[in-house]
């Protein structure tokens, strides 16, 4: 069964069916890489050599012409991420702006292939891709993913592996949320209790999250992530979500005594002093070992449900952590609360709550700061598909697919128009996930409807379209061994 030529999610800027032609691939096919694509063919390669048991080789070609039956090439003239796919008889033009844009025109060549591209033995299925043109290109820069690893810790391998399937989206920026009342999940060599008393046994909700990431462990991550076109983007909550740093380090409260180790899922009672010296000190190390770690513009300061910090002391606090953030050469990003301060150029505020009305946030458009929309009604991914789910918390709402596809970040916030938008980001907290599966439960298929909004141009978006291509994701998912809800929504085949 030969796919249609826009059967992609994200669905592409511009589609050019060519019905009388397509493109077999088979065992004499050869890969040119012109100069610079070497890495992106060599990738292409390997993710087309298990299932077709093809040779594929890559041969380096000056220009494409002298390139094998499938040719990359860079054309600087596109923007990073644009990139064009022709697929004729004769052969398959990958061109790319930069890498990037190579690496998503491989992303929507795959998807383009039979689901079995996915399987790790060779089937001796058709290698068929339809013919015609696809020009593409992102409308926001920041399409990005979150997973809370302190509610409960996942692995390396666990967020490696769902770097893998969110960059088969086009998302690229995975934001981790390291540290929170119950755990504190990396590694600060100049505060080394942090992880041996508050990333240790019985840390996370019901205790069930020991863990956390040596910075070799980290850097592993990150450059996983860059290798998939992904950015890491560190969230070292503040100046609420503290417990497990006071537990670890009593310095850090008001009166010098440890609280208690917190393994509830209650938010709000726990805050760094503002008048504190040692408070800076550590906001201070802990920053910069994160941002030495961290090759991506951005460290996020967290500043959520800061219910237990005084107003006046939130300003302060916000004011002196953005601060540090800058003076490291790093963008702040920050949840909207942040917005209570005038922020710097560069700071990026993070709108999450469900009121339309958000006077920060919106104040901070108009100062021509931009904004990362995640309003937890649609972007969510912890919040149940239904009543029935057994994973998730509903307090923003039920959230099924369509509700997840049905909106636009233009329109959510009066004052946050287009040009004030850097992007969306899906949030997953993992207050009720136990292991990958979970992830991945909540994840699929409501992060793709979060890919696709990020990435598509507005007026493309059709959920009737978007169901039914969501629909040839089922299979490549069960092949990959990526759980995902069934959503009675999706007309999954049988
Ligand atoms: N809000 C809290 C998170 C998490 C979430 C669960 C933000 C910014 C509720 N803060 O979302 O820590 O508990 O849905």
């Amino acid at each position: 069964m030969i796919r249609e030529l826009g059967d992609v999610i994200p669905v592409p800027a511009e589609v050019r069916p060519d019905t009388a032609v397509r493109f077999h691939f088979d065992a004499g096919t050869a890969i040119g890489a012109t100069p610079g694509t070497e890495q992106v063919a060599a990738y292409l390669a390997d993710i087309l050599r298990p299932a077709t048991g093809f040779d594929l080789p890559v041969t380096p070609a000056e220009t494409p012409e002298g390139s094998g039956a499938v040719a990359l090439r860079l054309d600087r003239s596109l923007a990073d991420e644009e990139y064009r796919l022709e697929i004729t008889d004769g052969g398959v033009t990958l061109t790319g702006g930069a890498s990037a844009g190579l690496f998503y025109a491989v992303q929507t060549l795959r998807q383009l292939l039979p689901a079995e591209i996915f399987a790790t033995t060779p089937h001796g299925i058709g290698w068929t891709l339809p013919g015609g043109t696809i020009v593409d290109r992102p409308r926001f820069a920041y399409r990005g993913a979150m997973l809370d690893v302190a509610r409960h810790f996942f692995t390396v391998d666990e967020v490696k592996s769902y770097l893998d399937t969110l960059a088969q989206f086009k998302i690229n920026h995975l934001h981790l949320h390291l540290t929170d009342d119950q755990g504190w999940r990396i590694e600060i060599e100049s505060w080394p209790k942090l992880t041996a008393i508050s990333g240790g046994d019985g840390t996370g909700v019901d205790g069930a999250g020991p863990g956390f990431y040596t910075r070799d462990d980290y850097t592993e991550i990150v450059a996983y992530a860059a290798n998939r076109y992904v950015v890491i983007v560190p969230e070292i909550d503040m100046p609420g979500h503290v417990n497990a740093a006071q537990v670890a380090y009593p310095e850090l409260t008001a009166d010098g005594v440890a609280p208690p180790q917190r393994t509830d899922t209650a938010v709000g009672y726990s805050s760094l002093v503002a008048g504190k010296p040692e408070t800076y000190a550590f906001v201070e190390d802990v920053l910069r070992e994160v941002a030495e770690l961290t090759p991506g513009p951005y460290l996020h300061i967290g500043g959520d449900e800061a219910q237990a910090t005084t107003a006046e002391d939130y300003r302060t606090f916000i004011q002196r952590a953005l601060a540090v953030v800058t003076g490291l050469g790093k963008s702040p990003v920050g949840w909207h609360e942040m917005a209570a301060v005038d922020l710097p150029p560069s700071a990026v505020t993070q709108f999450w709550r469900i009121e339309a009305m958000d006077d920060g946030t919106a104040r901070a458009a108009a100062g021509g700061g931009k904004v990362l929309m995640s309003p937890a009604d649609r972007t969510y991914l912890d919040m149940k598909y239904t009543a029935e789910s057994p994973l998730g918390l509903d307090w923003a709402g039920l959230l099924d697919v369509e509700k997840a596809y049905g909106w636009d970040p233009a329109e959510r916030l009066p004052g946050v128009g287009e040009q004030a938008l850097l992007g969306v980001e899906a949030p997953l907290w993992s207050e009720t996930l136990r292991s990958l599966a979970d992830v991945q439960t909540m994840a699929f298929p409501r992060l793709p409807a979060i890919a696709e909004i990020g990435w598509s141009p507005r007026e493309s978006r059709n959920w009737e379209s978007f169901r039914h291509r969501l629909a040839a994701c089922g299979h490549r998912w069960r092949l990959q061994g990526v759980a995902f809800h069934r959503s009675p929504e999706v007309p999954w085949p049988a």
